[in-house]
């Protein structure tokens, strides 16, 4: 009687603890599935062959002549990828829009006689081909005279205004920490920033080093933690200010949840420059790099850099195509049978799992197989800590791999085994967990 008692008091309490845990907002639920985004950093730095420009460009010198955001845009399509964010305006200041807050923009350009709107161009083209659209205002600005006092940020803020109202929604507004070491002292009003974010686009997620939707992952090489939680503790952080490595590993005992994306470019730079035409990322390298960011409960955001021209180079065009084809080859079977629930791709349909009890994963018949793919119902927060995998070879059951967190979606790689089955151990886990998908398949040889 005592004895059941006390373990109903337990029950209740786990359950408690598990609900007091940080869990997603429906826009953050709405991200993460996206799994592949795209970066796009364009500006007057294309044409002066820099990464950071400093507020002296001429737009005379802005002026892509064969511009065409749907060439980008069905580009970034084709190759899967759900959202593109442009950079609107980078640290040099220069605006890709007409802005009415300064003369340092498009309209004084020559690219389509200053009548132009390389936003709007980018927005439309993203409809049209049913990806999300996000922006990109640099709070850092080398241009801006009143840059460095309280009046700056009533400017951002205009400019804020102005992206979030007139170019119909927007799902991830980007908010930059750089600024050089030689900036002038500003001290930004994030809190008055993100307050009109939600207040004009209230289902867009806001990323910078400290959230508040989504964090960075701590590097610009396409690495996510190992052990990857999407909650940390906010406090004391801000964009800009940010321990790189807490931020890459997330804290398992975090109070928010903020989960982390991986921003990486296809090239050496974020902004195109014609000597490194010959050294961008293969669609190899760009699927090495899925596997350590989405495969790692994280985001990519791949940067894709327009050329002078205003369009995507062939080099370019030609790794999206080759990343996606590779993907589809390797995730198009999934060899788990008689598991409905588990490979529905749903994650709101799962499996409930407790600490070392096991969970058989039939093949049906003897099949060759490298990778797997584990993923949890993330609208309840993330549970697992660490788990292993084993499989059967024919008399008993041998190691395959073992792992940390999981959240959205863990992947493993590993030598091919030939087996009728493997099974599942969570070891450590912060609540009872909700296993929503597993997948075993056999990678493509281009990998
Ligand atoms: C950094 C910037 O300084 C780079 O130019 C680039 O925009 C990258 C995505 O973020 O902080």
């Amino acid at each position: 009687m005592r004895h059941s008692f006390f373990t109903g008091f337990i029950v209740l309490l786990s359950v408690v603890i598990a609900n007091a845990q940080p869990k997603p907002t429906p826009r953050q639920l709405a991200w993460q599935p996206l799994e592949t985004t795209a970066f796009l950093h364009f500006t007057v730095n294309t044409f002066t062959d820099k990464e950071w420009g400093d507020g002296t460009e001429s737009p005379a010198i802005f002026n892509p002549t064969k511009l065409d955001t749907r060439q980008w845009i069905k580009a970034l399509k084709d190759a899967g990828f759900k959202m593109a964010i442009i950079t609107a305006k980078h640290h040099d200041g220069f605006c890709l829009w007409p802005s009415k807050m300064t003369e340092h923009s498009v309209k004084n350009s020559p690219w389509k006689n200053g009548k132009g709107d390389v936003v709007k161009e980018v927005a439309d083209a993203c409809r049209e081909f049913g990806l999300k659209f996000g922006v990109y205002l640099s709070p850092w600005d080398r241009h801006e005279p009143r840059y460095g006092t309280a009046a700056y940020n009533d400017y951002y803020k205009s400019q804020l205004r102005e992206l979030l109202t007139n170019y119909g929604p927007v799902s991830e507004v980007w908010f930059d920490g750089a600024k050089g070491e030689n900036a002038k002292d500003m001290t930004y009003d994030f809190a008055g920033y993100w307050a009109l974010v939600r207040e004009l686009q209230p289902n867009a997620v806001m990323f910078s080093d400290a959230g508040p939707d989504v964090r960075w992952v701590g590097n610009e090489a396409g690495n996510a933690g190992e052990t990857c939680w999407s909650t940390i503790n906010t406090e004391g952080l801000a964009p800009g200010v940010a321990d790189s490595k807490y931020l890459n590993r997330g804290d398992a005992a975090g109070k928010q949840w903020v989960p982390a994306e991986t921003d990486v470019s296809i090239r050496p730079g974020w902004f195109y420059h014609a000597a490194e035409d010959t050294k961008v990322r293969s669609g190899k390298n760009l699927v090495n790099l899925y596997y350590q960011s989405v495969g790692r409960n994280s985001l990519l955001l791949l940067n894709v850099p327009p050329n002078r021209e205003g369009l995507f180079s062939e080099p370019d065009l030609a790794s999206l195509k080759e990343f996606r084809s590779i993907l589809d080859e390797t995730f198009k079977t999934n060899l788990v049978v008689k598991q409905p629930k588990l490979t529905d791709k749903k994650l709101a349909t799962f499996t409930t799992l407790s600490a070392n009890q096991p969970l058989v994963i039939e093949l049906g018949k003897e099949a060759e197989f490298d990778r797997i793919s584990i993923q949890e119902n993330i609208a309840n927060g993330q549970r697992i800590a660490s788990g292993r995998v084993e499989y059967w070879n024919g008399s008993n059951w041998q190691p395959i791999q073992t792992f940390t967190t999981v959240g959205y979606k863990r992947l493993l790689r590993f030598p091919a085994i030939k087996s009728t089955k493997l099974r599942l151990f969570i070891n450590n886990a912060n609540g009872p967990v909700e296993l929503a998908e597993v997948g075993v398949y056999k990678a493509s040889s281009r990998e």
